[in-house]
């Protein structure tokens, strides 16, 4: 599949007339890191809260992760990867996972508006794109970290894997996946993609500030494609079946099982992506 805006590299292409109000207020570009986790976490310290939140794009990454010490893989210049880093004083620690939804909201409506997918959300942080045949691959994952000061957040990275032209082959993923050139079935410019996602996270930003979460949740919950369905869930003693219900408030999966029982999960991969 050929590439198209192979110039992502450019912080003045990526600022230029974004018109965006909150985000980013610096940007670090380079064409090969570890993780960009790791490279927002050492620049954090040296930035004032006025030149924050920090955006760190890499075109490559050596030791890109998931959660729970998985790994993220990508072939250079194929994928958007990125992490933006902000020391988020307004938000309440217990809270935290909003960011988590404004990453995936912002995600789904990038990809959407660049590319007219109707991606959606696999529970909790995965991007969906849909195949063919009803059947949804996995094209992106949102990954956060966050540090404490005492009860309060210090600080929050969250990171963001896009493939663009390029996913890992069956059998090196857990789900099956995909890319957003794949899916759409032509070239899709990363830098426009950037650039919206930009202006997506700058949005849901700044609803997030002035207390407006309920418009974050609602919209998280309406892409959440593992609602209304038959799922597996794996969590860290074993999978559990299920129909899935609905999230609570805090973000958490109500999955009743075969006997009736309600389940609520916190944390887990879903695991079933067929109609
Ligand atoms: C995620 O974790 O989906 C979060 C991924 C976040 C990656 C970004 S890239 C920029 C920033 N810097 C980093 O170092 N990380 C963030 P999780 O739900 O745990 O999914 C990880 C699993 O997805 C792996 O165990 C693989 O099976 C699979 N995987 C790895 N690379 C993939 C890819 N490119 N596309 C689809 N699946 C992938």
């Amino acid at each position: 599949m050929p590439r198209m805006g192979d110039n992502v590299r450019d912080r003045a292409a990526i600022l230029a007339d974004l018109r965006t109000a909150t985000l980013p207020r610096t940007v670090r570009c380079y064409s090969q890191v570890g993780s960009t986790m790791d490279v927002a976490r050492q620049l954090l310290p040296e930035l004032r809260d006025d030149e924050l939140p920090l955006l760190v794009y890499a075109d490559e990454q050596t030791s890109g992760r998931g959660r729970l010490g998985r790994s993220w893989v990508a072939p250079s210049g194929s994928a958007l990867l990125l992490s933006l880093a902000l020391r988020p004083g307004w938000l309440p620690p217990e809270r935290a996972l909003s960011l988590v939804w404004m990453a995936g909201v912002a995600l789904c409506d990038a990809v959407a508006e660049q590319t007219g997918l109707a991606a959606m959300l696999k529970w909790p942080n995965d991007l969906l794109l849909p195949t063919g045949d009803g059947v949804y691959a996995k094209a992106a994952g949102v990954l956060l970290e966050a540090g404490f000061n005492g009860a309060a957040l210090a600080w929050v990275i969250i990171g963001i894997g896009v493939n663009v032209s390029d996913s890992p082959p069956p059998g090196l993923a857990r789900y099956p996946a995909t890319s957003l050139c794949a899916a759409a079935g032509r070239p899709v410019d990363r830098l426009a993609l950037l650039r919206a996602l930009l202006r997506h996270l700058d949005a849901w930003h700044a609803l997030l500030i002035a207390g407006e979460e309920q418009a974050l949740f609602d919209a998280w919950r309406a892409r959440l494609h593992s609602l209304g369905r038959s799922i597996t869930v794996q969590l860290s003693h074993g999978p559990i079946i299920g129909w899935a219900e609905a999230v609570d408030r805090s973000g958490a999966l109500i999955l009743r099982d075969a006997v009736g029982a309600l389940h609520t999960i916190s944390t887990g991969d879903v695991g079933v992506l067929s109609p």
